[in-house]
């Protein structure tokens, strides 16, 4: 996979986003336009005017996947899913089937970042949304795409407003901790930047069990965008990130609440229409020369998502 520069890309591997002392670093997304309720800002929430790419293994582009489903968004924002495996050319589309691009008809996603006008710069990633009556970018940041998809769109608030400090402090310390926690474990290129991303992680999924035996969710009495955010971790926790990314320590499974939490939010109307396993093993098994040399695919670990959450 590749990088653009100034709207042409370029097929060279960048390599990861590593400092000097191995730790590894996300680059920031930026284009970073928003939909509002009001249409002010040019872009007004109106059902099918919003396209989504996405690829089922990124757990980013999979909180895109999951406000679509919670705010009942599935037939107001079409999708394009990429092949799990990344090529030289990054994410890329068949001709035809499931990994078809039906809005542009593209072979690989970085010949959509080169349509926005202002040319594009930085690593070509999902989730983009993309507005079809401008034929421009939305937005390549998942956070700003789950909090302006809830807050632009009629249906349930997942951030709703006397929530909403404590939601971003969740959503801080999980991004660091756990969402990205799991990659710089993964992606690290020194034993102690291995070490101290694993040893952080898991002192926060341990305190997140604790939380959870005391509340149902991270913030009030319901479901919201801190849940929504933490899941797709969650869901590639036993079949990738334990073994793939060597965050060891405990599986999800050995997490009594955190287990059972997962199973309720897995077990909601449509959410496990955005899940696949199996896609996920194959994504995190990619042939990788640092992780993965021979591409061998797990076929373990088997665990069953449909037990009964037994949360009431
Ligand atoms: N800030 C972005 C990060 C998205 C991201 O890093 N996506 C990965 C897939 S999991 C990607 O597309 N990487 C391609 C690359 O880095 O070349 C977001 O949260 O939306």
């Amino acid at each position: 996979m590749g990088v653009m520069i100034d709207g042409q890309y370029h097929a060279e591997d960048p390599g990861p986003d590593t400092t000097l002392n191995g730790v590894f670093e996300r680059q920031k997304a930026t284009i970073r336009s928003w939909i509002t309720a009001d249409g002010s800002s040019g872009f007004a929430p109106e059902p099918g005017r919003y396209h989504l790419y996405a690829a089922w293994n990124c757990p980013w582009a999979h909180r895109a996947l999951l406000v679509r489903v919670f705010k009942g968004l599935e037939e107001a924002i079409s999708v394009s899913y990429a092949r799990p495996r990344r090529t030289k050319d990054g994410w890329v589309f068949d001709a035809e089937g499931e990994y078809a691009d039906p809005l542009l008809g593209v072979t690989a996603l970085h010949e959509v970042y080169a349509r926005a006008g202002v040319p594009y710069t930085g690593r070509i990633t999902v989730p983009l949304l993309w507005d079809r009556q401008t034929g421009q970018p939305v937005s390549n940041e998942s956070a700003d795409i789950v909090r302006m998809l809830s807050d632009a769109f009629p249906g349930p608030d997942l951030a709703p407003p006397d929530l909403r400090e404590e939601i971003d402090a969740w959503n801080a310390r999980i991004y660091a901790e756990v969402n990205n926690g799991v990659y710089r474990a993964g992606f690290a290129r020194t034993q102690e930047a291995y070490d101290a991303a694993v040893i952080q992680l898991f002192a926060t999924l341990d305190e997140i069990e604790a939380h959870l035996a005391t509340h149902r969710w991270l913030c009030g009495d319901s479901f919201t965008e801190a849940d929504l955010r933490l899941f797709p971790t969650l869901a590639r926790f036993d079949v990738a990130y334990h073994y793939a990314f060597k965050c060891n320590i405990r599986r999800l499974m050995d997490y009594p609440n955190l287990w059972a939490y997962a199973r309720e939010i897995y077990q909601m109307p449509g959410v496990a229409r955005t899940v696949d396993f199996e896609i996920y093993k194959a994504g995190y098994f990619s042939p990788s020369e640092l992780r993965n040399p021979l591409g061998i695919v797990p076929k373990g670990p088997m665990i069953d998502w449909n037990t009964p959450h037994g949360r009431g």
